[in-house]
Order: C-alpha cells, then sequence, then structure tokens
C-alpha cells in the first residue's frame, strides 16, 4: 500500500509553484504593455485513480513511479496563435529553475487521434524540510483551439472509455483538421488580431484612469 499523501506532497508542491512562475511571465508581459505569448495557465497533479490506470496500461511498477510516469505534475500554458508556441517554448529553455529532460513535438506530428500540442518535459527540483528533491513535470502548450478540441475528446474519451466508434473517431479527426485551420486563419489575420486587442486594452485604460 502506497502512502499517496506523502509521495504526491512535492508534486502538489511543484504544481502550486509552477503555477505561480508561468502565470508571473503573461504578468510580465502585461506590464510591459506588450503581446504576451501565454493566454492563461492551468495545473494540476494527476489523480491517484488516473495514476494507477495509467500504470497498469503501460506496465509500470508502483515504485518506478517517480522516474516512469511524467505528467504526475501537469502545467498547461493556452496560447492565441500557433507560432505564440514556440516563443514560449523558447521561454521555457532559457529559465534556469528547471531543467528540460524532453521535448515532443505533437504539432508537426500529430497524434492518429488528431490531438496537437507540444510537450515539455521538466525536472524540478522542489525545496523540502529533508533537503532538496527533484521531480518531473510534464508541460503541455497548446492554442485555445487545440485546447478546445483536447478537452471535448477527453471528456468523450472518458464516456467511451478510449474505444470510440468508428465514425465518432473520424469526426473527431475531421474536427481536429478544423480546428488547426481555425489556427492558420487567425494566424493569417494576426496583425488585425493584435490591433484591435491593443486598441481595445488602451480605450480600457483611458477609461479607467478618467
Ligand atoms: P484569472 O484572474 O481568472 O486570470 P488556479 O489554481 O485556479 O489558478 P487551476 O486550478 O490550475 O488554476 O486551473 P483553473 O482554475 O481551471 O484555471 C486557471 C486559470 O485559467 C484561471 O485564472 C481561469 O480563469 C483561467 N482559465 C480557464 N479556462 C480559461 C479559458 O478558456 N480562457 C481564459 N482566458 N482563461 C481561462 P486565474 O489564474 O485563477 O486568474
Ligand atoms: P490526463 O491527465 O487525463 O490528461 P501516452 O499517455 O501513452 O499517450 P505519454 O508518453 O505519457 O503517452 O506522453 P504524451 O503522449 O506526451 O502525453 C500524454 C498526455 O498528453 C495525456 O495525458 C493527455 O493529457 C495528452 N494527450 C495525449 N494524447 C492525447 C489525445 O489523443 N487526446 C487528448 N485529449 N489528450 C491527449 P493522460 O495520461 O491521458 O492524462
Amino acid at each position: 500500500m502506497k502512502n499517496w499523501d506523502q509521495f504526491l506532497s512535492p508534486y502538489k508542491q511543484a504544481v502550486e509553484e509552477l503555477k505561480v512562475k508561468l502565470k508571473g511571465m503573461r504578468k510580465q508581459y502585461e506590464q510591459a504593455s506588450s503581446h504576451s505569448p501565454i493566454e492563461f495557465v492551468t495545473g494540476r497533479v494527476k489523480p491517484i485513480a488516473s495514476i494507477i490506470d495509467k500504470a497498469n496500461q503501460k506496465g509500470i511498477p508502483l515504485d518506478k513511479l517517480e522516474t516512469e510516469m511524467q505528467d504526475i505534475a501537469g502545467l498547461r500554458m493556452m496560447c492565441q496563435f500557433v507560432d505564440d508556441i514556440k516563443r514560449v517554448v523558447e521561454l521555457l529553455r532559457n529559465r534556469n529553475d528547471f531543467e528540460i529532460v524532453e521535448e515532443r513535438d505533437y504539432i508537426s506530428h500529430k497524434k492518429v487521434s488528431g490531438y496537437r500540442s507540444y510537450h515539455v518535459v521538466i525536472r524540478y527540483p522542489v525545496q523540502t524540510i529533508h533537503g532538496e528533491k527533484k521531480i518531473l513535470a510534464e508541460i503541455q502548450i497548446r492554442t485555445l483551439a487545440m485546447n478546445f478540441w483536447a478537452t471535448i475528446e477527453h471528456s468523450l474519451n472518458y464516456k467511451y472509455k478510449g474505444q470510440f466508434p468508428e465514425d465518432i473517431k473520424m469526426r473527431l479527426q475531421r474536427a481536429a483538421e478544423a480546428a488547426f485551420r481555425l489556427d492558420e486563419e487567425m494566424s493569417l489575420i494576426r496583425g488585425e488580431i493584435q490591433d484591435a486587442q491593443a486598441f481595445f486594452t488602451k480605450k480600457k485604460e483611458q477609461q479607467e484612469n478618467t
């Protein structure tokens, strides 16, 4: 029987700390009044039942979770545009509060399901009363459209327990392509969108100051 509270404690601390740090990056863009490549950040510790399910599926012994399961601590960074993803990855590479262990590009190489995202696995040092403990965490970076698709597909996955009927599978793949075309279209009109956003931000600031 695993002591889950004790095992998950550094993961919980890491998620809380990383949320503050990654949200801080967005705040700095806001303060500089320049377009933030980060729209919003979320984070979670994988629920125990999901850890056990995934360990069973992948044949990971519970005493090897620390090294073999990379997403017990999970962060997600959402971007407005596909190009922002590269900028966010570059920002992560330039940090020195963690080490990047692996990058998986499911944008250039989408999954068969249609899933797109950029995954960065990091080794993050957590300071505990017993000294430093390094844990693995997975940062998923995606556009709002990719996130919309993945969130809905994920909830359908629960309903069908991963066994989608063929027609649903195909329709989800088509929906993923539609989401990607939407991203491409938004990128094409990016300049217009950003001008409009800058205009509204300025207007809001002027109203707040009067
Ligand atoms: P604000 O002031 O709303 O920007 P948390 O502990 O709440 O910070 P958690 O539990 O990881 O984070 O995730 P949660 O609560 O789902 O969402 C985290 C942040 O992302 C929240 O903002 C949400 O408002 C924001 N968020 C979630 N979904 C969307 C979305 O679709 N669009 C946008 N723009 N934001 C979203 P904060 O950080 O609490 O502060
Ligand atoms: P959660 O917490 O429910 O999201 P594998 O798990 O075998 O796919 P691996 O090596 O663990 O692969 O890493 P991978 O594929 O880089 O990352 C797995 C995570 O990416 C998943 O976590 C999902 O969050 C996300 N993901 C990957 N493929 C899909 C997909 O087809 N649809 C959706 N919606 N998300 C996907 P988990 O474990 O599913 O857990």
